[in-house]
């Protein structure tokens, strides 16, 4: 089902796991679930280390943009003109300046950091924000794939002295980046977007981009370097060692929560979730079998296994006496919890117990004094396991073409193009998909399919969300 129809197994597993409630009443608009918000916790605490491990602080820039502001960088407003909702009153009160719900923060943020920004000395600045953005997209919304509230707006903005300082942090993005996939186990490939399908304002876009299971390309992150684009109409300025003043060099990259879809679309399967032990709300459920007449001695067991591992991991029991074992085993399988532990009579007996592993769905049956080093080896195991077969998947979905008319709709087509927006154009036009762009850690001799002039540059195209 998740391969043959990835929409509707998509949707049902967000409601059966307990992540979004999809009936809110506004379109491109969701409720998340206590389990939802859980594991999205996860997720945040994952790249908000990362972030400050990389020298970035948080900040919180409010959801309201003058429209005087959101209007200074022409390029900018031209995107997003579009997709901008805006706050015209106060009740009753038409506003003198009209307010715009923020679609992303750079015209929030970069007047107020003009004003922190007087000196080398500031710089270079990172800082970073969590947030709710609004924007009105026409194309088909989904539950966190395409939002009009998109809940998990993940920006890093950076202000920085020289123009290679800016590419320099481009490129620390990038590595930012592969570390936070690597560790949610998320495949991608990076490409440089076409000119035509940067980010409004900047001079160019990286993204990330994975595949589903539907063979659709998704964009996961994206980098942008915006060189004095925004310094200049907002005015960050700074004085350099010489006494001169110059404007700073910007960049700013930002993911969503299509990070979770992918968690749950990439690692999932027809019977539910699969979640890493990272990211899972709780990395083992312990289910005790119990009947009336070993009742006390399952119990005792559970609750001393319990106590053992619950400071090393996130752990819970499952004590409730109306659901019986077999459905307590499929409601945790749906919810993705990597380990089970099932305590039954006969274990305590022969002093063992039962571990269950969702991502392979084996059982093995373990000796007490042997469990805590199997649970250590199968949490690194399933993380391999996970990451392998996603990495696969991704791998096998990638093709190498050498003919216009082979492109194919389902895959990441490879194709050698010289760069041209006229050929990569071509290309949309006559295949119906999308240029994702110059792989940029991908080089191949060969000749532009479209104008037949040499290159060695690589470009992938898909069919895209
Ligand atoms: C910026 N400014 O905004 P970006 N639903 C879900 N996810 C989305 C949606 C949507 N409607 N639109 C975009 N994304 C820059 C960088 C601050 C941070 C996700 O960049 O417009 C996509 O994964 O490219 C996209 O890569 C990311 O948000 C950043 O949005």
């Amino acid at each position: 089902m998740k391969r043959e129809n990835f929409s509707e197994w998509f949707n049902q597993i967000l409601e059966k796991a307990g992540i979004l409630d999809i009936r809110y009443p506004v379109k491109g608009l969701y409720v998340w679930l206590p389990y939802g918000m859980k594991i999205r916790e996860c997720v945040i605490k994952i790249i908000k280390e990362i972030l400050e491990n990389h020298g970035h602080e948080e900040v919180l820039f409010p959801l309201l943009i003058p429209e005087d502001f959101l209007r200074k960088e022409s390029e900018h407003i031209r995107g997003f003109e579009e997709q901008v909702y805006w706050v015209t009153r106060g009740g009753s009160k038409e506003l003198n300046v009209k307010l715009a719900l923020r679609p992303t923060s750079e015209t929030a943020i970069y007047p107020i950091v003009s004003l922190w920004i007087k000196s080398h000395k500031d710089l270079p600045l990172k800082i970073y924000q969590i947030v709710n953005v609004f924007r009105y997209e026409t194309k088909h919304t989904r539950p966190l794939i395409r939002l009009r509230e998109i809940t998990t707006f993940k920006e890093a903005h950076t202000f920085h002295r020289t123009f290679e300082e800016a590419e320099a942090q481009v490129k620390e993005a990038i590595e930012i980046y592969k570390k936070f996939f690597d560790r949610i186990a998320i495949p991608y490939l990076i490409n440089k977007r076409p000119d035509w399908d940067k980010f409004p304002g900047a001079i160019y876009t990286i993204a990330f981009d994975t595949i589903f299971p539907d063979g659709k390309s998704l964009q996961i992150a994206t980098i942008h370097n915006l060189g004095q684009n925004f310094s200049k109409p907002f005015n960050i300025k700074y004085e350099k060692v010489d006494g001169n003043f110059e404007y700073v060099y910007q960049t700013c990259y930002g993911i969503s929560d299509r990070v979770i879809a992918s968690i749950i679309a990439i690692h999932g399967d027809d019977r539910g979730l699969i979640l890493l032990p990272e990211i899972s709300p709780y990395q083992i459920v312990i289910i005790p079998i119990i009947y009336k007449e070993s009742r006390q001695k399952v119990l005792n067991k559970a609750w001393k296994i319990y106590n053992l591992l619950k400071e090393k991991y996130k752990i819970y029991i499952d004590l409730r006496e109306d659901e019986t074992p077999g459905s307590k085993f499929y409601y945790w399988e749906m919810k993705g919890i990597p380990i089970r532990i099932e305590i039954g009579p006969r274990d305590v007996d022969e002093g063992v117990v039962t571990i269950f592993r969702r991502d392979k769905m084996e059982r093995i049956k373990v000796r007490d004094e042997d469990l805590e080093n199997t649970l250590k080896d199968m949490m690194n195991d399933i993380y391999k396991n996970l990451r392998e077969r996603a990495w696969k998947f991704l791998e096998e979905n990638v093709v190498r073409i050498f003919r216009i008319e082979d492109i194919r709709e389902g895959y990441i087509n490879e194709i050698s193009l010289c760069g041209k927006d006229s050929c990569g154009r071509y290309i949309e036009e006559k295949t119906g998909l999308r240029v994702l762009g110059e792989a940029i850690e991908k080089k191949e001799d060969g000749y532009c399919l479209v104008c037949k002039e040499r290159t060695d540059k690589i470009y992938r195209v898909a069919k895209s969300y």
